[in-house]
């Protein structure tokens, strides 16, 4: 499974995420969008200009609460 994490700076549901990864030393591709490269990146994948977005196998899932749902899921287990 490919994962990357979309996030910026000063965003508090991607800080939310972003202690969990670090919390559960979880491995993940970070992919800051005040990085144009990175947010041309978020807005292909998922059309919506929203973050945090975890792409898994290039889909785009959104809402902080689901992607740490998701990591527990099927990262932590
Ligand atoms: N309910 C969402 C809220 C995410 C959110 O509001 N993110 C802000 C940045 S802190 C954002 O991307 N705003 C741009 C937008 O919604 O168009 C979550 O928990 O992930």
């Amino acid at each position: 499974m490919n994962l990357k994490l979309y996030y910026m700076d000063y965003c508090p549901f991607c800080i939310k995420v972003l202690n969990f990864i670090k919390e559960n030393n979880i491995d993940i591709e970070l992919k800051n969008i005040n990085i144009k490269e990175n947010h041309d990146e978020l807005l292909s994948i998922g059309k919506k200009d929203q973050v945090p977005m975890l792409s898994i196998d290039g889909k785009p899932l959104y809402e902080s609460d689901d992607i740490i749902d998701f990591l527990k899921e099927n990262i932590l287990n």
